[in-house]
């Protein structure tokens, strides 16, 4: 058996004595480092490939177990720089075999004579940044050491194997094998009593084949996937005829999708379908094959919310049991720990049939692990079995050990690159690190990489990388280095990125859990391939922003800054709108704006569904108002809050912030009123105060009819709701009633002053402008009543008031005055919770359907509802996202 997890495959041959010259050193002759050479030999560099398989592939060299396959269909998994190369070849099927793809790159390498520039069979030993000559120099195991102006790992993402981390492997007397270093010779398992530990892709590819060839085939499974079947054959007619119909803007799509496929975008959420409908898209998709279609195209909210991701994962447990006819085998078989999609899914063929077979046995590990592996085979702590063959197929130490574990990387100041990553990788983009000059990582951690197509992100990386080179060149430099800044910027972006998907609810290689010990952490770019391609796009725009250029006489360039700042899904938001160039709101006149935002509204998908939806009456001070009640399907009754919608005292009604009311109830368990309070211009200060008082007092005294709970009310508001339930607090204590229990305040008006500095830094851009709050504040209130804390609550006293939680947004103007009432409120001695949301704007936590990083704050501000009515907090069964996040993840959002 080998000695280690890596079969032993180099010679240590003497390093000849010679150094050889390059331009740029790319480690890795697989899809990426092809690529680059091909590039950069194009752009006139002088490159040396390095690479210890004896030939190009890469991943694809080395994972030749049984059933290798690729997951991404052919007819996106490929080069697409060159029309002729595609003309060129013909891939056989749908899902290409491991020898067809190396076939493939083998072709490629001829086609651009690329053999030429690459060295195999050679292994980096250690690259180390020579800060005098301002190179890396490399020693290698075989032929001349290295010395390169920039140094590029194309090391791929998963050719890290990871050790089996299984106690007495070397007693093991039979054959052991990984799936990522399978022999090169022929395996012959026939009639052999034959292990396979892991049920990943790997395994799950390798398992139906080997069950075909062994006397016995047993299956030791820790986590139990999910798998869907490849239904592999000829390539797909009607993407073939896509394809062929517009090559180059079907490629070009690619590049813009979310994916690096091109499926467009799902808007439709899964509580706008019917079970039926739900059933017939899923149907179709099993009958698809095909991983990136399931997991975009069946419902908006599968990815990014538990609650539509059950309903997919239900489906796929039905079908598992359907095909496995053991009840307890199919109910091992089926995933419960992790949404689907969160850890890697898998594309199959045959493989919970395999579980039919007399010869499989499948044993949990979660009800008995693996105790030791014993001369003759495995022992659980409830039975040995007997065994000819092990096969590991436990996977990788994916992301960063193709960085970490190949080589010691020495940047600046000797620092090694695995002790800069001790507490998780730190990366620019996903292709530079802060203190290692002239170093490019490609598909490194920090990049959409593994949740791409692999293909379609490596020709962009070493596009981005190339033409840097080329840029670098042309303006004098020699040296480019990431900022820490900029580096620091990117790891909160890639949290918030985080926040979009359920990776973070799985243990898996994304996040380095596989692996004990890894620090934990998403490391895939999880924003998407388009709006990545985007950032980078910026980072030139801007002028190399986050970027040190230098050159030995030359001034330095440094454009010091963070790319981006906003939450992934606002930024994307507010693109959108600045890209529809609407015009200014109030331009429109009050009747112009109120007809836009009916329109708006009527275009967003209905809010999720709550218990009972009952639209009433309420009588205000001076006649009736009109209100809408949302009442939770948990058994009542329920506390009460009375909501005041945003809108500038000018817009909207009590429908208007619907899916922000829907999301609060089902979250808080309460029932929510929202009320419609009068406008301005028709109505002007201080009618909505006014309003906003009376209704809380209706509702108070009617809080039984209503189906509420008798005592306080609670009061919440957003923008200028924020601003009436602030003041109704205030004219509560005041007017002797009714007793109030607390105030959930978001992005409020508090003041009547524009001299905070959000004022400035936020007036235009965000979607509240500073001139539409004048706009709102000129129509609402003249100035002489602006000092009234009936308008500006922050004047007023605010001892004696309930608790409260304020929540103010980065990019926002309002956001100094919400702070500064929320400071103000603790000073008179006010329970006070505060969350200042990084990266958000005004809109952010009340476009439930649309930014979906607002989650962790919704969470938030209703544990404060139920906080202030004294109810115990959530148990988990009430928030749609009630999986436990690390705490990690929940950090991200604030
Ligand atoms: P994966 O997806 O990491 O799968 C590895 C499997 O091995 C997985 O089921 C692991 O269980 C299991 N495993 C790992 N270590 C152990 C130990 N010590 N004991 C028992 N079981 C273990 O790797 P693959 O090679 O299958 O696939 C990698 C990617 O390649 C794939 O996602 C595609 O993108 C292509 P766990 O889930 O960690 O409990």
């Amino acid at each position: 058996m080998p000695d280690a997890a890596v079969e032993t495959r180099s010679s240590e041959a003497t390093s000849g004595g010679a150094t050889q010259q390059v331009d740029v050193a790319v480690v890795g002759a697989g899809f990426a480092g092809l690529y680059a050479l091909h590039r950069l030999r194009k752009a006139g560099l002088s490159v040396v490939v390095l690479d210890e398989a004896e030939d190009v592939g890469g991943t694809w060299y080395w994972n030749r177990y049984p059933g290798a396959r690729c997951d991404i269909q052919t007819v996106d998994y490929g080069y697409a720089f060159d029309p002729a190369l595609e003309s060129a070849w013909q891939w056989s099927e749908k899902y290409a075999t491991q020898p067809e793809i190396l076939r493939y790159l083998g072709f490629v390498a001829d086609r651009y004579d690329l053999r030429r520039d690459i060295r195999f069979r050679t292994r980096v030993k250690a690259a180390a940044w020579d800060e005098a000559a301002q190179r890396w120099q490399l020693a290698t195991d075989n032929g001349p050491r290295v010395s390169c102006r920039y140094y590029v790992m194309a090391t791929g993402c998963l050719s890290a194997p990871k050790p089996p981390e299984i106690d007495g492997v070397r007693d093991f007397k039979g054959e052991v094998y990984f799936t990522g270093r399978w022999p090169h010779h022929e395996v012959n398992l026939t009639g052999k009593r034959v292990a396979v530990i892991g049920t990943g892709s790997s395994g799950i590819q390798a398992i139906p084949i080997i069950a075909e060839q062994a006397a016995h085939l047993t299956v030791f499974q820790r986590t139990a996937n999910f798998a869907l079947p490849a239904h592999n054959g000829p390539a797909p007619a009607d993407r073939i005829a896509l394809l062929e119909g517009d090559r180059a803007g079907y490629r070009e799509q690619a590049r813009w999708s979310l994916a690096g496929v091109p499926w467009p975008q799902q808007t439709t959420v899964s509580w706008q379908l019917s079970d039926a409908e739900r059933r017939e898209r899923f149907e179709k998709a099993w009958a698809a094959g095909d991983l990136i279609y399931t997991l975009s195209q069946l419902w908006a909210d599968l990815g990014n919310d538990v609650d539509g991701n059950t309903l997919v994962a239900d489906l796929i447990r039905e079908k598992i049991r359907s095909i496995v006819t053991d009840p307890k085998t199919a109910a091992t078989l089926a995933p419960f720990d992790h949404p689907f999609g969160a850890k890697r899914p898998c594309l199959d063929t045959n493989y919970y049939a395999t579980y039919n077979r007399s010869n499989v046995t499948l044993v949990n590990l979660r009800e008995e692990p693996i105790k030791a592996i014993t001369a003759s085979g495995i022992a659980t702590d409830r039975r040995t079995i007997d065994l000819d063959v092990i096969v590991f197929a436990t996977g990788f130490d994916a992301m960063t050990g193709a960085v970490t574990a190949v080589h010691p990387i020495t940047g600046r100041g000797g620092k090694e690159i695995s002790a800069v990553w001790a507490n998780g990788p730190q990366t620019y983009l996903g292709l530079t690190v802060a203190g290692f000059p002239n170093l490019f990582l490609i598909t490194g951690p920090g990049s959409p990489s593994v949740l791409s197509n692999m293909a379609v992100s490596i020709e962009q990386h070493v596009d981005w990388v190339v033409d840097r080179l080329v840029a670098l060149r042309e303006a004098g430099f020699t040296t480019i280095e990431a900022t820490e800044t900029a580096q620091a910027g990117w790891s909160r972006h890639l949290a918030d990125c985080s926040m979009l998907t359920l990776h973070r609810l799985a243990n898996t290689w994304y996040t380095g859990a596989n692996v004990p010990g890894k620090p934990w952490g998403v490391m895939p770019y999880a924003g998407g391939v388009g709006p990545y391609r985007a950032i980078c796009s910026e980072v030139v725009s801007r002028g190399m922003l986050g970027f040190r250029l230098s050159a030995p006489d030359a001034p330095e360039q440094c454009n010091d800054g963070e790319i981006v700042r906003l939450q992934p899904d606002v930024r994307l938001v507010l693109n959108m709108l600045a890209d529809m160039k609407l015009p200014a709101i109030e331009s429109l006149g009050a009747e112009g704006a109120r007809a836009f935002l009916t329109m708006v509204n009527a275009g967003r998908p209905a809010g999720r569904p709550v218990g009972e939806i009952v639209d009433g009456t309420l009588t205000g001070t001076n006649g009736p108002l009109p209100y809408r009640l949302y009442r939770p399907a948990t058994q009542g009754p329920h506390p009460i809050v009375v909501y005041f919608h945003g809108g500038g005292w000018v817009l909207g009604d009590e429908q208007s912030d619907d899916p922000f009311c829907r999301d609060m109830c089902r979250r808080s368990g309460m029932i929510i009123v929202s009320v419609g309070y009068r406008h301005a211009p028709e109505h002007r200060f201080p009618t909505a105060a006014e309003d906003g008082y009376a209704a809380t007092r209706w509702i108070a005294e009617h809080a039984a009819e209503l189906g509420g709970t008798p005592g306080p009310v609670l009061v919440a508001g957003w923008s200028a709701g924020g601003n009436i339930a602030a003041v109704t607090c205030q004219l509560a204590r005041d007017r002797g009633g009714p007793r109030v229990g607390g105030q959930l305040l978001v992005c409020p008006v508090t003041d009547s002053t524009f001299d905070r500095p959000s004022y400035s830094e936020n007036a235009e851009g965000y979607f509240l402008t500073r001139a539409l709050m004048y706009w709102f504040w000129d129509i609402y209130c003249s100035p002489a009543d602006r000092t009234d804390p009936r308008a500006a609550p922050l004047r007023g006293k605010l001892e004696g008031l309930p608790p409260a939680f304020v929540l103010t947004c980065e990019f926002d103007p309002l956001r100094d005055e919400g702070v500064a009432y929320a400071e103000a409120l603790r000073a008179a001695g006010v329970p006070v919770e505060q969350l200042e949301a990084r990266g958000h704007f005004h809109a952010s936590f009340t476009m439930v359907d649309v930014v979906v990083t607002g989650v962790s704050g919704r969470a938030r501000m209703a544990e404060a509802l139920r906080r202030f009515a004294g109810l115990p907090q959530d148990t988990g069964q009430l928030r749609p996202d009630r999986n436990p996040l690390p705490p990690e993840a929940s950090a991200a959002a604030e």
